[in-house]
């Protein structure tokens, strides 16, 4: 099979509580997980690009849901992170909303979920893999920063991590700095961008002419 690769990369724009989306393209994908957990590093990484989202040492700093645009067909999308201790209950709320209100919206039409490989997931990591389930969006698990730890316990520990979110025992070990997983999660991003497409071209296809 021919590997799908990323030939184009853009940032287009950041949208923020309470302001509109860019317009809908058949497929988008959206990156989820804790606060430098490695969204923006994984989305650098799949994009050639090192600094196309804002990778940070600091985390919480994103609150705006950023948008980039891949091979000038589809956006991937870095979410705010979650689990930021020294925010409000109220921040926290607002983050939810935010974020809940994205997901349920229709916008997205897979979610990438990260998950940290060395640690167990969090309560937060659980609840919001019980909403991706409940939003009905397909996803897909990535264990990240997998360099962290021996090559022969990282599709171990992958899993582990998986099993102990509540989800079937797989995720993609994966790392933005030495690149492990990247051709496999290319691959399914291809296969998810395809059948975006091919709904798409249905659905048009489907639509009734006007006057019939
Ligand atoms: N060792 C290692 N560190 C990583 C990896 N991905 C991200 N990091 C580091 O983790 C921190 C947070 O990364 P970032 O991408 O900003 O996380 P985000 O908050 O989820 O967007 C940064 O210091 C990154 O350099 C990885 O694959 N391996
Ligand atoms: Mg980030």
């Amino acid at each position: 099979m021919k590997q799908f690769a990323i030939k184009q990369a853009s940032f287009l724009t950041s949208v923020g509580q309470g302001q509109s989306y860019p317009a809908p393209l058949p497929c988008e994908i959206a990156v989820v997980g804790r606060s430098n957990v490695g969204k923006s590093s994984l989305i650098n990484c799949l994009a050639n690009h090192n600094k196309l989202a804002k990778t940070s040492q600091t985390p919480g700093k994103t609150r705006l849901i950023n948008y980039f645009l891949l091979n000038n067909s589809f956006y991937l999308v870095d979410l705010p992170g979650y689990g930021f201790a020294k925010r409000s209950k109220e921040e926290q709320k607002d983050w939810g909303d935010f974020i809940g209100g994205y997901v349920a919206g229709g916008r997205p039409k897979h979610l990438i979920l990260l998950i940290d490989i060395r640690h167990e997931p969090s309560a937060e990591d659980r609840q919001m893999f019980q909403w991706t389930l409940y939003s009905g969006v397909p996803f897909t698990l990535v264990a990240t920063k997998a360099d962290k730890i021996g090559k022969s316990q990282r599709a171990v520990a992958a899993n582990k991590a998986a099993k102990l979110l509540g989800a079937p025992p797989f995720a993609i070990p994966f790392s933005a700095e030495e690149k492990i997983g990247k051709d496999e999660l290319l691959a399914r991003i291809g296969q998810i961008v395809e059948d975006c497409e091919r709904q798409a071209e249905r659905e048009a296809g489907n639509a009734v002419p006007d006057g019939e």
